[in-house]
């Protein structure tokens, strides 16, 4: 008789920032982990885990992957959105976990074997002045990095998203109210292909740079950007524009050859359909939980290829260090994989989840353990208790609020 899966619980921790974790049990004593953290609504994923997914789990098998798949999303009447794909994440990665302990293989080689030695990250690089930003991004060259995303501060605002004032940020800020920043876009237009263009002349031609617009331009806008920073050659120039609608990404493209990657705000396959077939972008950026688990990144991915578009994961620190071994099984076996992000965990992470993933000159390679090869140790997360947080909300100078 085939196992049967008998416990499904949810763990939360704050080692340094709020993870969620999902672990599922079978009657011949195998746990498979997966990542269920959603920046900021941790609890409405655990809740949506805990009252309506665990139950149906219970009894079921675990090598089943694909129809559990199929039957908590498309069995479900109410479907799609960040929660709820996040908790269905969750779910593939452990059932992943499982198959993989259970066989004695990292789960790369059940996804095919890999197509490459390692995978190649970037990782972040912020400084409130040019000055600060190139000794980061020299500093993250130190490491070994070879790709590079740079985030400037703005004259006239008192904070950026994404920049810190001192080295490093964190997305999330503690409280259960939002900070509340104020946004100029025209006086981020002003700088910022400055900015990056000093940026690109301190560093030299070869170093892959990146940068993220999180979300807050006009079509028009994201086009003078792409425009302006042609010179800078980035990498990708990211999320643009708000994420509704696919299609202003059309007058983007008609006016700027700087490549685009879109996606880590995206939950399914259908919400990148456009964007892939019309070749809007040129990475997807969907994080392997938050858009369903490693089952549907993978449809991705094959969706993606002909068209040339490549899988180029999101990889902040609020990915936990289980959602980042999935990324890295999936990108070591798919060979339209762009690039992983790698902002790296708080050090409390690396004890909470021991991971047998490593970040070795700028490449990341997600180990030989069976399975995902990430060990929860459940007793010091305990140590490490839930505070909420939250990411800030923004508004424009006139005080209305602004896109993400
Ligand atoms: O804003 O992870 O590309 N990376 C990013 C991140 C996200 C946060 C949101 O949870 O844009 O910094
Ligand atoms: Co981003």
């Amino acid at each position: 008789m085939s196992d049967r899966i008998v416990a499904a619980e949810v763990l939360l921790t704050s080692p340094g920032r709020n993870y969620v974790t999902l672990k599922l049990t079978t009657a011949d004593g195998v746990v498979g982990w997966g990542d269920a953290t959603l920046n900021g609504r941790e609890l409405a994923v655990a809740a949506y885990l805990r009252e309506h997914l665990c139950p149906q789990l219970v009894g079921r098998d675990p090598g089943r992957i694909e129809d559990t798949w199929q039957y908590l999303y498309r069995g479900a009447y109410w479907r799609r959105g960040p929660v709820t794909m996040t908790a269905i994440g969750a779910v593939d990665l452990a059932l992943w976990d499982i198959l993989g302990k259970t066989a004695g293989l990292p789960v790369y080689r059940l996804l095919g074997g890999a197509v490459r030695d390692r995978v190649r990250a970037y990782t972040h690089a912020t400084g409130w002045e040019t000055a600060q930003l190139c000794d980061a991004v020299d500093a993250a060259v130190e490491r070994g990095f070879t790709a590079v995303r740079v985030q400037t501060g703005v004259p006239g605002l008192d904070t950026v998203y994404g920049v810190g004032r001192g080295p490093g940020y964190e997305p999330a800020g503690r409280g259960t109210v939002p900070a509340e920043e104020t946004w100029d876009t025209a006086a981020y237009l002003r700088h910022a292909p400055a900015a990056l263009a000093e940026v690109r002349a301190h560093t030299g031609p070869e170093l892959a740079l990146l940068h993220d617009a999180h979300h807050r331009l006009t079509p028009i806008e994201a086009a003078r950007l792409g425009r302006a920073l042609e010179p800078v050659d980035l990498y990708w120039l990211e999320d643009v524009t708000p994420c509704e609608n696919q299609e202003v990404l059309r007058r983007v493209r008609a006016h700027t050859t700087t490549p685009l990657a879109i996606g880590e705000v995206f939950s399914t396959i259908w919400e990148f359909q456009q964007l892939i077939t019309e070749q809007l972008i040129d990475h997807a950026r969907a994080a392997v939980t938050h858009a369903g688990g490693i089952s549907s990144l993978r449809r991705l991915a094959a969706l993606a290829d002909p068209w040339q578009v490549r899988i180029s994961p999101h990889g902040p620190s609020d990915v936990s260090p289980v959602a980042m071994a999935a990324a890295l099984h999936v990108a070591l076996a798919t060979p339209n994989h762009g690039i992983q992000e790698y902002m790296g965990h708080p050090g409390p992470a690396h004890e909470v989840f021991r991971h047998a993933w490593s970040c070795v000159d700028g490449h990341l390679h997600p180990g030989d353990a069976p399975g995902l090869g990430v060990d929860v140790d459940e007793a010091l997360a305990a140590r490490f208790p839930y505070e909420p947080a939250l990411l800030p909300v923004a508004r424009r100078r006139d005080g209305s609020m602004t896109d993400w």
